[in-house]
């Protein structure tokens, strides 16, 4: 039986989720995540790995968005799509964890890193997305942290709003992280 619920099938489909190891950047997904900073020009860590994959279009972009919606930047916990140019993503969803190190401790701020994210790879078509452990790296979080608020944030989002994502898959650098991000997806 199909229930409906805001007018969608709400059981349509099937959402899977996995942990991987791997470099996002070469993730054959619909959507990728860059951990950016609010300038959206690039940095280090994974946001300087997939501006380096992506090419220079990818800068041009984000100098456009720049200009035209965000002359402030993009706030922490917002999501903002560009296209994935050089990558095997068509989509890439950048975002702006909390940074420990200037005093950005609010969970609720990483939640929404994750749920705005999907919700805006889901308005631009994607059924499958990849995200990094995000704020986990130079914005100095622990990756444990890092991990129960993702999961708990897109377990706790309403299905119907996002019933078309087919994958969400994290990616980790090490076996150790895979397998700790694994433990939430399994308890
Ligand atoms: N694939 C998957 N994960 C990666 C990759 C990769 N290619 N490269 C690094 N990681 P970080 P943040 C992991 O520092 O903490 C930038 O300068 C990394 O090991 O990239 O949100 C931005 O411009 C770590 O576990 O992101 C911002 O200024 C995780 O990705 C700032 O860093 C996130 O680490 C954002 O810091």
């Amino acid at each position: 039986m199909t229930i409906f619920k805001r007018g969608v099938p709400r059981y349509a489909r099937t959402m899977k989720y996995e942990a991987v190891t791997g470099d996002i950047t070469q993730q054959s997904v619909d959507a990728i995540v860059n951990a950016a900073n609010s300038s959206l020009l690039g940095g280090g860590g994974v946001d300087g790995a997939i501006h380096r994959a992506a090419g220079p279009g990818l800068l041009a972009e984000c100098r456009k968005l720049r200009s035209a919606t965000l002359p402030d930047g993009l706030p922490v916990g917002h999501a903002v799509v560009t296209g994935g140019y050089n990558l095997p993503a068509r989509w890439i969803v950048h975002t702006v964890g909390p940074n420990r190190h200037v005093g950005q401790t609010d969970p609720g701020d990483l939640a929404n890193c994750f749920t705005r994210s999907i919700r805006a790879a889901v308005k631009a078509g994607a059924h499958s997305i990849a995200f990094p452990a995000i704020s986990a790296g130079i914005y100095g979080w622990d990756m444990e942290d890092v991990a129960t608020v993702a999961v708990n944030a897109i377990q706790s989002m309403d299905t119907a709003e996002i019933y078309t994502m087919e994958l969400i898959r994290f990616v980790l650098t090490t076996p150790t992280i895979r397998n700790l991000w694994q433990q939430k997806l399994d308890a």
